[in-house]
């Protein structure tokens, strides 16, 4: 890919990435990252949705470069989480947390395209979604991010994990389910009324409904702050599920609005550098502790790259998601003596578990190699490939 020796010639580079750099330039970045995952511990697979991810990046990766290697590698090891009767792996249908939905998105993705066949995927995919059916919910009636720890909470995260494929699910085995439709446009409404800030354009990184949270504000039940990789995934769950929203329901305009109003504020809070601050509220970026964080930025030129190619935001922005990329091709991905790449940047976790004060989200510590980061790099990557043609 034509852009990593753009970067290294812009740049200093170390003799290391030099050498590197030199003998592996024609590689596209998204195969790139995804084959060197290959060789890491961090490509096991299991149920949880980081794994999930990282496939889909993989996958994503293996499907336009048309690497049928990879393209297999990574359809077994999905297989391998689901036997033959449909069950998933150590899966426990009384144990609720939106995190464990999102595996399901890699579930639907094989069984669709290798020609829905395979009926131990429509039944795994089935289990999930029949857990939404006595998923605990508010009162208002949007899905605890887990169960019982975070009850009556709602956080952006969740959004990601559960709505993507509820839609997707949707989409295939119920398309006429309008209850369904508009249940999916209520969990996005709930967490706009309570965390939206009108004036920033940005969302708090979850509420509690029933406001008894330590930090909870006492009137809309928000955390106090903005947390990067939670808007991430809230800006990829909207990209994602307008793909397939019907067009037709009021529900698409109004996901398309939170879209519209969520990509200009992202805008506006870019570091001039192309990147997103850890903690992206007034007056944190820029303060002592504060860092650019590596899965944010990822998730963020994901969403505007797809977003602009698929008709959903302004041409303009892809400007503002190839500032992003070559800041992360030149401080994020980093190249090893052996010709594969890393990851780097990535916090290991943002949790609504403690205080959720600024000095709790600074001191969480970052994580190399981390497929939160490197998956959604790996979907950028793939979306820079497509518009560029390489
Ligand atoms: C395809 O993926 C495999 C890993 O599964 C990798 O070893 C190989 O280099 C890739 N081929 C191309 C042409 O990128
Ligand atoms: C339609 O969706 C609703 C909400 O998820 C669900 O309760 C219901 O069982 C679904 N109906 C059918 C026919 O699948
Ligand atoms: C909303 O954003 C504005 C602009 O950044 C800021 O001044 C204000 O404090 C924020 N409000 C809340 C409730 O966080
Ligand atoms: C390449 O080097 C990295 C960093 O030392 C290491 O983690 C990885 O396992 C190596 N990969 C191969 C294929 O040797
Ligand atoms: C010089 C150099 O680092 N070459 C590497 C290019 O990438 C392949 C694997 O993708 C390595 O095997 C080479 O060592």
């Amino acid at each position: 890919m034509r852009l990593g020796i753009s970067i290294c010639a812009l740049l200093t580079c170390t003799g290391t990435t030099l050498a590197a750099e030199a003998a592996n330039v024609s590689q596209p970045y998204s195969i790139w990252m995804a084959t060197s995952f290959l060789f890491k511990a961090q490509s096991k697979i299991d149920r949880h949705y980081v794994a999930g991810v990282l496939h889909e990046g993989m996958q994503k990766a293996a499907t336009l470069h048309s690497n049928t290697t990879l393209l297999s590698g990574v359809s077994t090891a999905i297989s391998s989480l689901v036997s033959s009767d449909g069950t998933l792996t150590g899966w426990d249908p009384d144990y609720y947390s939106l995190d464990d939905i999102r595996i399901g998105n890699n579930i639907l993705y094989f069984w669709d395209s290798e020609g829905r066949k395979e009926d131990k995927y429509k039944i795994a995919a089935g289990h999930l979604r029949d857990q939404l059916n006595r998923y605990p919910r508010t009162p208002s009636g949007g899905f605890w991010h887990r169960s019982p720890q975070y009850k009556n909470q709602m956080w952006l995260d969740g959004i990601y994990m559960a709505e993507t494929f509820y839609t997707t699910y949707t989409s295939y085995f119920e398309p006429e389910n309008t209850t369904a439709w508009e249940d999916i446009a209520l969990q996005f409404e709930l967490i706009e009324a309570h965390t939206r800030n009108k004036t920033s354009g940005l969302l708090a990184h979850g509420y509690d409904e029933s406001k008894k949270a330590v930090w909870a504000d006492p009137v809309t039940g928000a955390s106090p702050h903005v947390w990067d990789r939670a808007v991430g995934w809230y800006f990829m769950a909207l990209v994602e599920v307008l793909q397939v929203y019907p067009k037709e329901l009021a529900g698409y305009a109004k996901l398309k609005g939170f879209l519209t109003t969520l990509a200009e504020g992202l805008k506006k809070a870019q570091d001039q550098v192309g990147g997103w601050w850890l903690v992206m509220d007034e007056p944190y970026p820029g303060k002592k502790g504060n860092y650019i964080e590596s899965s944010g930025t990822a998730m963020f030129a994901y969403g505007y790259l797809k977003g602009v190619r698929t008709g959903l935001l302004d041409a303009g922005y892809r400007d503002t998601a190839a500032k992003a990329y070559d800041l992360m091709v030149q401080r994020f991905v980093k190249q090893e003596k052996n010709g594969t790449l890393s990851w780097e940047g990535t916090v290991e976790v943002g949790s609504l578990d403690k205080d959720a004060s600024y000095e709790y989200y600074i001191g969480v510590p970052l994580s190399e190699n981390d497929g939160k980061g490197a998956g959604p790099f790996m979907f950028a990557s793939v979306e820079m490939e497509i518009w560029k043609g390489t």
